[in-house]
Formats: C-alpha cells, sequence, structure tokens
C-alpha cells in the first residue's frame, strides 16, 4: 500500500478540498493525478491556456476515478478558483536538455504574470504552491504580484532536491530513506547546497553512523551523491525531455501538510531574509501547516556551507532584480 493510500485511510480528518491547477503539461497533469490517487481531494479544478490539453487530460484523469478515488476533475476557468484552499502554478515553459532553470527566468516571469492577478481576483484568501521554474524567482515573483503575505506564496523549493538527496544517501548505507534526515538547502538549482554539517542517521552524524556499522565514510562519494542529486533533473531531462513524477510527489506532500495542518518543517520556498540577506525566496526546513508556510529559524550551518548559502541567496536576488522585482 502506498504512503498516500495509508493516509487516505485517515481521511475523516480532512475537510473536503478543491484544489485548483493552473498549467496541465507533464508537471500538472501528473499532480492531478497524484493529488486523486492520494484520496486527499475532493475536486480537483484544471485551468490552461490550451483548452484542449486541459480537456483531454481531465478525460484521461475521469476514466481513472472510478478504479481509484471519487476525486472529482473538471476544467475550470480562473473563477473556479472561488473555493480553492490550494492553487498550485505549474504553466510555463519547462528546461530543454542543458537549459538552466534560471534561463527560464524571463519567459516564465510574463507567464507568471498574467496567471497570478487572475486567481488572486477570484481566490483571494488561497494559498499559492508554485513550482513553475526558476521556482524561488517566481515565487518571489507571485508574492509581488499577489500582495499576499509570505506564508500563502509557497515555492516547492528544495523539497523534492531533500527527497532525492535523501533517498540516494538511504542506498549508499543501504538503509531505508526514511531513516535518514538530510537536507538540500538554498536555490532549487545549480547554488542549492546540502547541509552535511546537519545531516544524521539514528541521531548520528554521518562519521558516526559509518564508525557504529563499520562502512566507509567517504567524503567523495558523499559529495557525488551530492552532484548527483543537483544535477538529477538534466539527467531526466536529456533521456526522456521533462521531469514530472518527483515534483508530483513532492506538490501532493507540501497539500497534504497543508491539508492536515501538520507544523512539518519541509524545505520549501518562501519571501523572506535568509543568512543576511533580505528579501529573498529560497529553502530552507520551513513548517507548513493549514495557514500555510513561516520561516521560523535558518538552519545553523559551518563557514562553508553559510558561504554557500548566502551566495546561493544572492544569485537569486540578483536574478530577481535583473527582471526588477
Ligand atoms: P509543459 O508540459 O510544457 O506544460 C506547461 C503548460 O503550461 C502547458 O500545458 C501550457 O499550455 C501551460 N501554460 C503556458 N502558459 C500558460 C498561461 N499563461 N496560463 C495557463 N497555462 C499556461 O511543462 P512542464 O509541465 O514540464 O513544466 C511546467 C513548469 O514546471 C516548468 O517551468 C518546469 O521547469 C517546472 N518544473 C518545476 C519543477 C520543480 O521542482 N519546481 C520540476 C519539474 C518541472
Amino acid at each position: 500500500m502506498s504512503k498516500y493510500s495509508q493516509k487516505s485511510i485517515l481521511k475523516t480528518d480532512l475537510r473536503p478540498a478543491t484544489i485548483a491547477i493552473v498549467g496541465v503539461g507533464s508537471v500538472g497533469a501528473t499532480t492531478a493525478y497524484t493529488l486523486q490517487l492520494s484520496g486527499m481531494i475532493a475536486d480537483i479544478v484544471l485551468i490552461d491556456i490550451n483548452k484542449d490539453k486541459a480537456e483531454g487530460e481531465y478525460m484521461d484523469l475521469n476514466h481513472a476515478a472510478p478504479m481509484t478515488t471519487e476525486t472529482q476533475v473538471r476544467v475550470g476557468e480562473y473563477s473556479d478558483c472561488v473555493d480553492a484552499a490550494i492553487v498550485i502554478i505549474a504553466g510555463g515553459a519547462n528546461q530543454k536538455p542543458g537549459q538552466t532553470r534560471m534561463e527560464l527566468a524571463a519567459k516564465n516571469a510574463k507567464i507568471i504574470e498574467e496567471i497570478i492577478p487572475n486567481v488572486v481576483k477570484y481566490a483571494p484568501d488561497t494559498i499559492l504552491l508554485i513550482a513553475t521554474n526558476p521556482v524561488d524567482v517566481l515565487t518571489y515573483a507571485s508574492y509581488k504580484l499577489s500582495g499576499f503575505p509570505t506564508s500563502r506564496v509557497i515555492g516547492s523549493g528544495t523539497l523534492l532536491d531533500s527527497t532525492r538527496l535523501r533517498c540516494n544517501i538511504g542506498r549508499y548505507y543501504n538503509i531505508s530513506s526514511d531513516s535518514v534526515d538530510a537536507c538540500i538547502i538554498g536555490e532549487h538549482g545549480d547554488s542549492e547546497l546540502a547541509v552535511w554539517s546537519r545531516a544524521t542517521i539514528a541521531g548520528m552524524n554521518l562519521a558516526e553512523f559509518s564508525a557504529a556499522t563499520k562502512q566507509e565514510y567517504d567524503k567523495e562519494s558523499l559529495h557525488k551523491i551530492f552532484e548527483h542529486t543537483r544535477d538529477a533533473a538534466y539527467n531526466i531531462i536529456k533521456r526522456k525531455g521533462y521531469t514530472a513524477y518527483g515534483i508530483a510527489a513532492a506538490l501532493t506532500r507540501i497539500v497534504e501538510a497543508v491539508l492536515r495542518d501538520e507544523g512539518s518543517l519541509l524545505t520549501v520556498s518562501i519571501v523572506g531574509d535568509y543568512y543576511g540577506i533580505k528579501n529573498v525566496a529560497l529553502s530552507v526546513p520551513t513548517k507548513v501547516g493549514r495557514d500555510g508556510a513561516h520561516h521560523i529559524m535558518d538552519l545553523t550551518l559551518n563557514e562553508k556551507e553559510n558561504e554557500e548559502v548566502k551566495n546561493s541567496a544572492k544569485k537569486i536576488r540578483a536574478a530577481c532584480d535583473s527582471l526588477g522585482l
């Protein structure tokens, strides 16, 4: 039984929720399907500038509904965001092979400029959940465009990267990723960093855990794990042209944390002041619950990590500056 279907047994602690998805391409459609399978959502609204695409996805998803959960899926207009607890933004261009996320900034900022005011007009109290890349820059843009408090504009950030890292560390030590506590912070992109100084397994840092289990503690291998994690999207896109399952699961996890009012610390991206750099969106472990996401602390880092996260913050701020944000 999947993680989500196990949790769906506890459906009674959830109020029926509507989730709207703007941009029903690979990411939006896969997210709709993942949400549908989760059993958490009563109603999913699909909105896309390409109505045929949204209709095709709606028809396909509805064929899965009788065999999975009774989630209602429908094609909508912005006015259908009116009851949405969360509006997921996944509209815009994706990376082509070799292209960086930052190279999408100008093009996707224009698309976000079209989308956000339309959502806000009908759903002034919703939570915006941004997936479109470069996600940190566009989370900042969405915050500015919406006029929402920082807590209600959440970028998927490095949640996916952190999950990939935990998974890769788990494989390295041959244990479940559930038992690994590790994260990636900063930009969801090339300047992100793994916080090795805080990574633990069973409460031990990795050097201690390696010694206790008579395994090699090899910093070079761990660095390769980080590079493999950071570059995962490039490697997937080179082969299949896009990524979708990982981000869909990450978005579903964020939706779950909100709807269940979990107060979980997830590496999502919200606007704030980080490590002395003001007014920028990036990821650190951030508290996520019913009222959105709250930056409650900067993770304590070693000197090198501190330098790296500052550089990452500066890079995001510079990209925002260049777009006049
Ligand atoms: P895609 O498959 O090309 O789908 C994009 C969709 O957006 C299409 O259906 C378009 O019609 C639609 N669209 C474009 N403009 C508008 C608009 N103005 N209003 C409504 N809909 C619009 O792209 P894909 O789904 O692969 O990627 C979408 C975005 O997600 C890209 O920016 C990716 O880079 C980004 N991703 C973000 C990830 C993350 O971790 N945050 C992970 C993967 C992809």
